[in-house]
């Protein structure tokens, strides 16, 4: 019912522009996508195919032949449409079988390659599909490209490789681990930023939330995502964890476990919002963890999941804020005004699906359906769901915009929660960082491609 009031609301007032403005009732454009358009029907594609609105998907397809057209002259972010076009076009054709969007998936993903055109291949955060010119956002360290933008294509582009046949994608992707592999890192940590021209680190700042999150992500479903054969995305990934926890996990007086960032070799006490996924990753690693420390990675999931259930529930919406510190005698709390917002992100319940999978504590449902009880009390509106500017205030406020990823991940996410562990299961799919489900490519599979060339 959640995902119909959101899907019916865009349909009405914004369908074929990228996002919905629930308040205004109108059409949302961000500048991420340039003027590439209709961002919600494909990232919402595969949510629809999995809760079952077969006309709802039907019409998303039609769209998808009829209007979805990559010929424009748009500056967009690599990321971001990598995650949710690219993404969503993919899972929509495995679960479908529609051509129609392995088709489009190839194509944009060919619309992409220019941005790889650098000194040492590191691709660019912006590029304009038309003239095939990239560039970095200007407000980045010393002109770098960001870690979780550069280190977010490796699950799509494989995917690209074996359906188009065509090897480039996946080599250039694999030429990223090349370049990070040579570098050194300090303290074994990874920093946000790194220049495509000189191949060198820009500031030493660390996050495993913003700028940071979603490389950890693409190292671990990397392994499994190749069957486990993935050595190298193996290793990295539990070499990461290892110095993450050295380095950036602490426990605060109260007993809470957080992620800190690291600026230089000195913590800053906060945690994101976004940062909220390690949970879940922690506990989708645990399995292959080395030194018997499965046991370990699951706790630590566990106690993630748990500071960050708590960051929703010391505010009076009991919806989290953007970040939240640990310092200065609070704890799990936002402290400044520009951080207390909630745009209906997912992690958080992105983690308690993980949790609940992994362990099936029932505590990770209740956690979920007080979100639950919370969105359809301070973010449902009748022109779709908004996310809310103050969740400490008694007033909601609503920044009126429904971002697409309300639809392609936290609505999934609460709906897996609450399904069978059969739906989609963890033995043969991955989800990409946008929740949009890849299958595991077999050894077997590459086999068969290989004998078809
Ligand atoms: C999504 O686009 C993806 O989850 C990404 O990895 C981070 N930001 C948003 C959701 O918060």
């Amino acid at each position: 019912q959640m995902m119909k009031h959101a899907w019916d609301n865009y349909k009405r007032y914004a369908w074929g522009l990228n996002e919905l403005k629930p308040i205004s009732k109108q059409g949302h454009s961000s500048n991420l996508f340039g003027n590439i358009q209709g961002a919600t029907i494909v990232d919402a594609l595969d949510t629809l195919y999995i809760m079952g609105m077969k006309e709802e998907f039907k019409e998303a397809k039609e769209w998808v032949e009829q209007n979805l057209d990559f010929n424009v002259n748009a500056e967009i972010s690599v990321f971001e449409v990598n995650i949710r076009f690219v993404g969503g076009l993919l899972s929509a054709y495995y679960l479908s079988g529609e051509e129609i969007f392995r088709k489009k998936a190839v194509e944009l993903g060919e619309k992409l390659l220019p941005a790889f055109n650098t000194p040492t291949g590191i691709p660019w955060a912006l590029l304009n599909i038309k003239s095939g010119i990239g560039r970095n956002w200007p407000w980045a360290s010393g002109g770098s490209s960001i870690l979780a933008e550069f280190g977010t294509l490796h699950l799509e582009f494989v995917h690209l490789s074996h359906l188009s046949g065509n090897p480039v994608f996946a080599e250039k992707v694999m030429n990223i681990r090349k370049v990070l592999n040579r570098l050194d890192k300090p303290e074994g940590l990874y920093p946000n930023y790194l220049n495509p021209s000189s191949g060198q680190w820009g500031q030493h700042h660390v996050s495993i939330g913003g700028l940071g999150d979603s490389f950890y992500e693409y190292l671990l479903k990397a392994w499994l995502m190749s069957g486990k054969t993935d050595e190298e995305g193996r290793k990295m990934y539990y070499d990461a964890v290892q110095a993450i926890e050295t380095h950036l996990i602490r426990k605060s007086s109260g007993g809470l476990t957080y992620i800190a960032e690291w600026k230089g070799g000195l913590l800053e006490h906060k945690m994101g919002h976004l940062t909220c996924f390690a949970g879940g990753m922690f506990a989708l690693g645990a399995d292959g963890a080395p030194n018997d420390k499965t046991g370990h990675h699951i706790e630590l999931g566990a106690e993630i999941a748990r500071t960050c259930h708590e960051s929703y529930d010391r505010t009076s919406m009991k919806l989290g804020p953007e970040a939240f510190r640990f310092d200065g005698g609070v704890e799990a709390i936002a402290t400044r005004q520009n951080e207390k917002y909630y745009i209906l992100r997912p992690e958080v319940i992105e983690t308690y699906m993980y949790m609940w999978r992994l362990t099936h504590d029932p505590k990770y449902r209740q956690w979920g359906w007080e979100a639950v009880e919370a969105l359809e009390k301070y973010c449902r509106v009748d022109g779709g769901y908004s996310g809310i500017r103050d969740v400490y205030s008694n007033r909601q406020s609503h920044d009126d915009v429904q971002q697409s990823f309300f639809l392609s991940e936290t609505l999934k996410y609460l709906y897996l929660l609450f399904s069978e562990d059969d739906l989609l299961p963890f033995e043969h799919w991955v989800f990409n960082t946008e929740a949009h489900p890849l299958p595991i490519l077999e050894k077997d599979d590459e086999n068969k491609e290989e004998t078809q060339k």
